[in-house]
């Protein structure tokens, strides 16, 4: 492998405790590899370059540690975090887990369970405040149903906006400085889980109480599932200002949720997304939310972990080649050509003027427009011809 693409802090790569930490656990099969302290990860990424680490709550504490343990966990984590240099910029809450959140945790049927995942969720914000998190995510895995006659699908969205309305709330009244991300996926573990898309989270945020506050967490295998193309829905999420932070894998379309390696099914898609990223300057973390394959033991995890980055940094550069590759650039002027003259601002005069311009139809279709070439183009440099 070439010593080129060593991650550094700038790059901002992260991974969460649960992604290295996977165990290889799925619903046909018990755990291939064994389980690793918090403390363990933290060096293991250290060690592969990571800039950050991310957690649920229960991944650094168990569900049900006593104030003592807790207490040392948290000391230990702490210590790895200074010897390592790692930073934690995002926390989250686990809420699907525990048998509790069977039928969901803020939109459950069940008063009780709603009241008990807020409380759950504010002594986890308060932790993940604690060691640094600005970013604090919703993924809502078991806010969903499996029949639509047990839940109503109105008053599913409304528990769900009183409960970040609260907690947006508690936040504001805490004096901390964070921001929250909700993190959309179509189904799995529900059959289907509310608000299925980054589109429906963008939508819902312009209803809370406070929209500015709140943001989006897209992830590539999650609209990958959806069949979507995931560099629209992060532009668009991008254009409302809403790209808090993002979750990077990789996932073939119509399967299961795969979390792969960032890249490792479909490249182009991958470029495109890295592409975009570096050419608007997002600025937040590079999260990596995906597992080793359940092959590996843990030199293989490093590998994975590796290998994300690596191909981040590769996209990337592949990305500032594509920016400034005459070929392709005197290609991309060409194409715009056309579209120099805006469309005018609204007015009735340039209505009129618009309803009687004489419009060469037949000539404006048969141009052709040279995307072939240029795609072409593209490939070619991915590929590494010049
Ligand atoms: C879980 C899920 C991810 C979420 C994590 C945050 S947990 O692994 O599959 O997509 O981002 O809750
Ligand atoms: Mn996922
Ligand atoms: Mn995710």
């Amino acid at each position: 492998m070439s010593q080129r693409y060593q991650p550094k802090a700038e790059d901002k790569f992260t991974f969460g405790l649960w992604t290295v930490g996977n165990t290889g656990r799925d619903p046909f099969g018990e755990p291939v590899r064994q389980s690793l302290s918090p403390v363990d990860l933290v060096h293991l990424l250290a060690e592969v370059g990571a800039y950050g680490v991310n957690f649920h709550d229960n991944d650094l504490i168990p569900i049900d540690a006593p104030p003592g343990k807790r207490a040392q966990i948290l000391r230990e984590f702490k210590n790895a975090l200074n010897e390592t240099g790692l930073v934690v910029p995002m926390a989250t809450t686990n809420l699907f887990s525990d048998p509790v959140f069977k039928d969901g945790a803020f939109t459950s049927n069940n008063s009780e369970v709603r009241a008990y995942a807020l409380q759950k969720t504010m002594k986890a914000i308060d932790l993940g405040v604690d060691l640094g998190a600005k970013v604090y995510v919703f993924w809502g895995g078991r806010e969903g149903t499996e029949t639509d006659a047990a839940k109503d699908p109105v008053e599913s969205l409304k528990r769900f906006r009183e409960a970040l309305n609260f907690l947006c709330d508690y936040s504001l009244g805490q004096g901390y400085d964070l921001k929250f991300a909700l993190e959309a996926k179509p189904n799995e573990p529900r059959g289907d889980i509310y608000l299925p898309t980054t589109g429906a989270m963008l939508g819902f945020i312009s209803t809370l109480d406070h929209p500015e506050m709140v943001g989006v967490n897209p992830e590539v295998a999650h609209e990958h599932m959806a069949g979507l193309n995931f560099t629209h829905a992060v532009a668009q999420a991008w254009e409302a200002g809403k790209l808090f932070h993002i979750d990077l894998n990789d996932q073939a379309f119509g399967r299961y949720d795969q979390d792969f390696r960032f890249g490792a099914v479909n490249l182009k898609s991958a470029f495109f997304l890295v592409k975009f990223l570096e050419d608007v300057g997002y600025e937040g973390s590079r999260h990596f939310d995906a597992h080793a394959y359940r092959t590996e033991d843990y030199e293989g995890v490093k590998q994975f972990a590796l290998g994300c980055m690596r191909t981040y940094l590769a996209l990337k550069e592949r990305a500032a080649q594509w920016n400034s590759d005459p070929q392709i650039q005197s290609l991309v002027k060409e194409i715009m050509k056309t579209s120099a003259v805006p469309v005018e601002v609204y007015s009735e005069v340039v209505a009129d003027q618009l309803k009687s311009r004489a419009f060469d139809r037949t000539d404006m279709a048969a141009r052709g427009l040279a995307y072939e070439r240029l795609d072409q183009l593209t490939i070619e440099l991915l590929l590494g011809i010049n």
